[in-house]
């Protein structure tokens, strides 16, 4: 008929399996013990509203707000109230996904006072996926390369949004699209732990972290 009548969903992206899901969440926990427990950290916690310590920090309580499902967001459209929604929605790539299995590549896991998440490296076929105007919309005076928002965010602190934490991956990119790779602070678990300004960690694995995932919209 004439009338579109099928709802958009609130967003669309891809859904992590169970199973990678628990691999994720545990991945996420050993760093945020690890992390809270580092000297380095323990010092630099000024950003974190917290007082030098000499005792481990709690950061998977920091961390209070934690997604239900794991995901990785590609298009908010809030029902179709979020501009380019309708567009994106009648993207070929995004009616031929829909329920279709994808991998993702999960390269390295981030803290900063705001958020806690993974960055998500997107191969071609997911590129196809991702809105040409994300990074754009997140940060419209920079250059940002396509995908770069990429992300699972796994906790947010108290009075943060979820929103926030690609908005935090950006401004690590930021660092890097710059030239800055941060402060090296040695080997952490599988990776190697930077320090950038501002109380933004960022563990870059040595061993990449591949995920199961399924693209579709979520309602709510
Ligand atoms: O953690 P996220 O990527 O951040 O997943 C959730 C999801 O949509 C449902 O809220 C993300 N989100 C919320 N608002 C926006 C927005 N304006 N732009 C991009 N992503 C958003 C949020």
């Amino acid at each position: 008929g004439t009338l579109d009548l099928e709802p958009l969903p609130l967003y669309y992206g891809w859904f992590l399996s169970r199973k990678s899901a628990d691999l994720l969440w545990k991945a996420k926990l050993a760093f945020l013990e690890r992390l809270g427990n580092l000297k380095a950290f323990r010092k630099r916690v000024k950003d974190f509203g917290m007082e030098e310590t000499k005792r481990k920090i709690n950061l998977p309580d920091y961390f209070s707000h934690r997604p239900n499902i794991l995901h990785c967001t590609t298009k908010f459209t809030n029902y179709g109230k979020a501009p380019g929604s309708e567009q994106y929605a009648k993207l070929e790539a995004v009616k031929t996904s829909n329920g279709k299995a994808f991998s993702l590549t999960i390269t390295a896991l981030f803290v900063t006072p705001r958020t806690t998440g993974a960055r998500v490296q997107l191969g071609e076929q997911e590129l196809l996926l991702w809105p040409a105007d994300a990074e754009k919309e997140a940060m419209p005076s920079e250059n940002l390369p396509k995908g770069s928002r990429a992300h699972i965010t796994l906790g947010c602190a108290e009075g943060v949004e979820s929103k926030q934490t690609g908005l935090d991956l950006l401004e690590f990119v930021k660092f890097q699209q710059a030239g800055t790779e941060g402060e090296d602070m040695g080997e952490l678990l599988d990776g190697m732990l930077h320090y950038f300004d501002k109380g933004l960690w960022m563990l870059s694995l040595s061993k990449k972290i591949e995920v199961k995932v399924i693209f579709s919209g979520f309602y709510g």
